[in-house]
């Protein structure tokens, strides 16, 4: 097997998933000044440092997703953060988009952009270390949204963003979300899901990428936000497993979810939920991003005496969510949290 289908394969490993703590700068420094930490490069590191270094979290979590930023910086000690995360056996990634743009003719809708000189940021990266990337694509559901020309455009871009990582030998994180804003119900998010992965793989296809090696991240097929009726978990996930199965190749190791918003233990639940349904042709796992790092966020609150229990706090939800992806969640394991 090829190190790029290794490296993808070991991303998916069973019982384990990947943290998202890539947060571009602007979004970060939003999130912290939130919690009350007033934003910098500085609190930026400390915040990442305290993630990265968490015990134990090496039991639950493949690999790690970092910005431009973070990659550069070190944690405490000065070992830089890919070689900080490689040495517990955790693979470090990259986000390597530049973020969602108006999308020209549809300039409520967005296209992701950073192709241009992708290559050779790709490069670099690889030479620091980075074992996979990460570009998202953003699809908002609305009043004619989303259109063909915006699902078009961020699945081309989705597919050669992926092209360019294999050939950088880089395994790609391919993420297409449709996003939960809305009062739509959970049956336009199944069929804007569904032509949403239709056209990325055709994209993904058409621009030679090999689907052994890359994994999927894609959300959940749930209600949206505003939405009055609410599905039950066994909804969610019968809706979620139907549309992979009727639009993801079964030659894709692993399909990661990222959490979209959903408050963290639902998104745990959601996950054990689909595991319920037995077995299917990829690995379900997990890609989270606030469902895994809010309550640690909200514990830390840049304090350094407070450093211990975000830890606990990250490494509880971490466990939970690898217990989910294993198919041995149960809300048994919540009061550890205490
Ligand atoms: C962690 O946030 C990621 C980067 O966001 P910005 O570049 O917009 O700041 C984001 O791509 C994230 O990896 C995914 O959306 C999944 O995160 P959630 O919180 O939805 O699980």
């Amino acid at each position: 097997m090829d190190q790029l289908t290794q490296t993808a394969r070991a991303l998916v490993a069973p019982g384990k998933g990947i943290l998202a703590a890539d947060e571009s700068v602007g979004t970060m420094s939003k999130r912290l000044e939130a919690a009350g930490v007033p934003a910098s490069p500085q609190t930026r590191r400390a915040y990442r440092d305290l993630l990265v270094t968490t015990p134990g979290l090496d039991e639950s979590i493949s690999g790690v997703i970092l910005c431009d930023e973070t990659l550069r910086q070190s944690v405490a000690g000065g070992t830089p953060f890919p070689r900080a995360c490689a040495a517990r056996g955790i693979v470090p990634g990259i986000k390597v988009d530049t973020g969602a743009k108006p999308l020209a003719g549809n300039p409520e809708e967005s296209v992701t952009e950073g192709l241009d000189g992708l290559r050779e940021r790709l490069e670099e990266y690889a030479e620091m270390g980075a074992g996979f990337a990460k570009w998202r694509g953003v699809i908002t559901i609305g009043d004619g949204q989303p259109t063909r020309s915006c699902l078009v455009a961020n699945a081309h871009a989705l597919a050669r963003y992926a092209a360019l990582c294999q050939e950088a030998g880089i395994v790609p994180i391919v993420e297409p979300e449709v996003l939960m804003d809305g009062d739509h119900g959970i049956e336009r998010c199944a069929a804007v899901s569904a032509d949403a992965l239709h056209t990325v793989f055709a994209q993904l296809i058409e621009q030679g990428v090999a689907l052994e090696s890359m994994v999927l991240k894609p959300n959940m097929i749930v209600a949206g936000k505003g939405c009055c009726e609410q599905p039950s978990a066994a909804q969610v996930a019968a809706a979620t497993v139907g549309v992979l199965r009727r639009t993801v190749p079964a030659a894709v190791p692993g399909v990661a979810f990222l959490s979209g918003g959903q408050p963290p233990a639902v998104a745990t639940v959601h996950l054990q939920a689909m595991h319920a349904l037995g077995p299917q042709p990829w690995v379900l796992t997990f890609s989270f991003g606030r469902a895994l790092v809010d309550p640690a966020l909200a514990a830390w609150r840049g304090e350094p005496g407070n450093v211990e229990l975000a830890q606990d706090t990250l490494a509880h939800r971490a466990r939970c969510n690898a217990a989910a992806a294993a198919g041995r969640y149960s809300d048994e394991l919540e009061p550890a949290a205490a």
